[in-house]
């Protein structure tokens, strides 16, 4: 179906003038709609990967229902602070074309940007803060009501076993011969992958609300002040532990070089955006973890990294089924650069550690 045949059926104020496809996320497809007055963003749910959309989107609709209550109790302004999704004229969260294809919409906020990489610590330092406030305000949130969107997604020991090993095993698109060394590195580590996950069952940490995919691209800045505004992408909001937040944001905005970079002598962990991050993330989030969560905090970056590594790399095994891609070796780039930054920051453990001590 045409963008603008979707466009035309949720309920938007004003004229469209022009829509076009925009961001650089590798699962949804996302569109903005200029009306005038006002901008639209429109996405197209992957629901290969989203396979419940009735409950990604009642997740949605209750955890922006949340904080925009909390917004507005704190004199905030909800339609820039978080998402405010837009029914479709049928009154419907989102829209099913007879295809069976699932689009929803949100307003765009205004003067709002988003950075792929931070230019300065102090910018990392604000989306640590961002995301260390979202957790809180998710603190009261009923955990219960939510819905597992991705079941076992960030459980590594889980992806470990049941997707990558499999993967490997089969190699359907015969391919594991190009990556021999990056299947030895992340087996290699098998064995020290369970650390959150044992200390979740065992109740060492604690479950809670957390977001899943804490990419510096998913804040929304206030383009005029440079000041956080919201956080967004919120797919993946479910009952996790706040190590995997951590951890995610580590690994893509600490890093010296994008997620795809090919030079590998280019990427690295850079330990000041590590302080920085953390120093935001602890002022908003600091109270309310425990002990053990911090002792923790160094490791989930290292494990979130190399999930993320294996994950590109089963994908790429599996014929680049899940994440986009922009050409045939594009996965297995991803996969090789978060390698190398897993061998990084195995030689800064103990810098990384000491930073979290000293804060
Ligand atoms: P994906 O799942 O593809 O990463 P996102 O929800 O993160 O999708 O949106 C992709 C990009 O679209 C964001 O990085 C941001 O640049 C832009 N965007 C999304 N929502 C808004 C919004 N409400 N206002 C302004 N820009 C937005
Ligand atoms: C995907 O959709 P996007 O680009 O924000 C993925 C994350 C990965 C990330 C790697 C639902 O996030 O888990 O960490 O790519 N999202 C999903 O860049 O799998
Ligand atoms: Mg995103």
């Amino acid at each position: 179906m045409d963008i603008k045949d979707i466009i035309s059926q949720f309920r938007f104020e004003g004229e469209l003038k022009s829509v076009k496809e925009f961001g650089s996320g590798h699962i949804n497809s996302t569109y903005i709609a200029d009306f005038g007055e006002k901008r639209y963003v429109i996405q197209k749910i992957n629901t290969s990967v989203f396979k419940k959309p009735d409950e990604l989107m009642t997740n949605v609709f209750s955890v922006t229902r949340f904080l925009k209550n909390l917004i507005i109790e704190n004199g905030g302004e909800p339609e820039r602070e978080t998402l405010k999704f837009i029914r479709t004229g049928e009154g419907k969260e989102y829209l099913k074309t007879t295809d069976g294809e699932c689009y929803r919409a949100y307003i765009f906020v205004d003067n709002s940007i988003c950075h792929n990489s931070a230019d300065t610590p102090e910018m990392f330092k604000k989306s640590g803060a961002a995301f260390g406030r979202f957790q809180s305000q998710l603190g009261d949130f009923p955990a219960d009501t939510l819905f597992e969107t991705i079941p076992h997604f960030h459980d590594t020991p889980w992806r470990y076993h049941n997707e990558f090993e499999p993967a490997v095993m089969s190699d359907k698109c015969g391919r594991a011969k190009n990556c021999k060394n990056e299947i030895a590195f992340v087996k290699e580590r098998e064995g020290k992958l369970y650390r959150i996950t044992d200390a979740l069952d065992i109740g060492d940490i604690p479950l809670r609300v957390t977001h899943n995919d804490t990419k510096l691209n998913n804040i929304l800045f206030d383009e005029n002040t440079g000041e956080s505004l919201a956080v967004i992408d919120l797919d993946t909001v479910m009952p996790g532990s706040a190590l995997y937040d951590f951890g995610d944001s580590i690994r893509f905005g600490a890093s010296t070089a994008a997620e795809d970079e090919k030079d590998l002598s280019k990427v690295e962990i850079n330990l000041d955006y590590f302080k920085a991050y953390a120093d935001g993330y602890l002022s908003e989030a600091g109270n309310s973890l425990t002990d053990k969560e911090k002792e923790l905090l160094a490791y989930s970056a290292w494990l979130i990294t190399l999930e993320c590594g294996m994950r590109f790399l089963t994908d790429y095994l599996n014929g680049d089924v899940y994440f986009k891609t922009d050409y045939p070796e594009h996965n297995l780039i991803r996969a090789r650069n978060q390698l190398k930054l897993v061998s990084d920051m195995e030689n800064k453990m103990n810098e990384m550690k000491k930073i979290i001590k000293s804060i």
